[in-house]
């Protein structure tokens, strides 16, 4: 509890172009959490370097999507936005935490499997332990709950096993943090291929929607849309690529999936296609003129940067010299 309020922890990696697919699953639904908790969104810059990153291209996508976040509505006031590398304690964390985790639990890891598949030529140890930096992530804000998509409940439930097995030895040290759900973000799936995941690092770029898009781009890649042979609009499995469109435009408007099949009852693909391209390049627009509004702003993020360092700073270091004192390591000399 921070304010007597519970404590919520997410972060997004910075690297390639964050896509629709992030926007409506994720940011999109932070917006107003701040209302219930204490909140911090990490860029968590020290996941990237996993796979490898060329420097200029990691500094400038990692102040982005700081302003990225403050573009989607979240209010960097109310809302901790910080980098994972201006908080030394992830890392320090994280290298403790390695000491209470096992390799087999590590090898079970799916990401780990994927990505070390992808990147053939570089399976280092940090793509190995990624888990346990998240795990340090989550527990040094002692978080109650941490919203993440599907693909990352391993990680977190790696992070209750390891924290629960913390206070077995230690006490009552960290918060054992649940999922969050919360409404349920869409899960958007990819313009071309719509039995996958809309991804930002999908190598066909007509599957994804970028948040930089301009408008002729989100038009065009509406129109080549992958739909079906069916010619009716219906809100049906069978109809993957109508409905992911569906999903789509009901993120966008906040409508349900019955009032959008209403709205294009007896129209064709082709309309609804536009209409949810519309639809996407007003909701991105709105965005990007936010966004290059704050590029212009930059003593106003540089203060969020530095102030919210040390707001996460405090936060984070309250837990990692309990967690020392805890181990064992000398107290410090005052
Ligand atoms: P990568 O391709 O690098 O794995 P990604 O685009 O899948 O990236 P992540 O960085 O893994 O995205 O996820 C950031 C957040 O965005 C997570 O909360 C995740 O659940 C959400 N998210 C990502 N893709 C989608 C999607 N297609 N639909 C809904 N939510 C998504
Ligand atoms: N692994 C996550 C990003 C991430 C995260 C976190 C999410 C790093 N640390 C802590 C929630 C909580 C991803 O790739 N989406």
């Amino acid at each position: 509890m921070i304010d007597d309020k519970k404590v919520l922890f997410s972060g997004m990696q910075a690297t390639g172009n964050l896509t629709l697919g992030n926007y409506l699953g994720a940011l999109k639904n932070w917006v107003n959490l701040a209302d219930e908790y204490q909140c911090f969104y990490c860029v968590v810059d020290e996941h990237s370097i996993t796979v490898r990153q060329d420097p200029a291209t990691l500094r400038k996508r990692a102040r982005n999507l700081l302003m990225l976040y403050i573009a989607a509505g979240i209010d960097p006031e109310k809302n901790c936005l910080y980098y994972q590398s201006h908080v030394s304690a992830h890392a320090e964390l994280a290298w403790i935490l390695n000491c209470y985790t096992y390799m087999g639990e590590m090898n079970r890891m799916t990401q780990f499997k994927d990505k070390s598949a992808k990147h053939a030529d570089n399976i280092n140890v940090g793509l190995f332990a990624y888990p346990v930096l998240m795990a340090a992530d989550i527990l040094l804000f002692q978080a109650d709950v941490v919203p993440v998509g599907k693909d990352q409940m391993q990680h977190l439930e790696i992070t209750r096993d390891i924290a629960e097995r913390f206070n077995s030895i230690y006490g009552d040290v960290f918060t054992i943090p649940e999922p969050y759900f919360g409404k349920a973000g869409a899960r958007i799936m990819s313009l071309q291929d719509p039995l996958h995941k809309m991804s930002k690092s999908d190598e066909n770029p007509n599957g994804s929607i970028y948040l930089m898009d301009d408008k002729d781009t989100i038009m065009r890649k509406f129109k080549r849309a992958v739909t079906d042979s069916e010619a009716c609009i219906r809100y049906s499995d069978e109809q993957p690529g109508i409905r992911n469109l569906l999903d789509i435009y009901c993120a966008c408007n906040d409508v349900t999936p019955d009032e959008a099949v209403k709205t294009f009852e007896g129209k064709g693909y082709g309309e609804l296609k536009m209409a949810v391209g519309e639809t996407v390049a007003d909701r991105l627009t709105g965005l990007q003129t936010e966004f290059h509004r704050l590029e212009k702003e930059k003593a106003f993020i540089d203060g969020i940067i530095k102030e919210n360092a040390e707001k996460a700073g405090y936060f984070a270091n309250k837990t990692l010299r309990k967690v020392q004192r805890k181990i064992g390591f000398p107290d410090r000399i005052r």
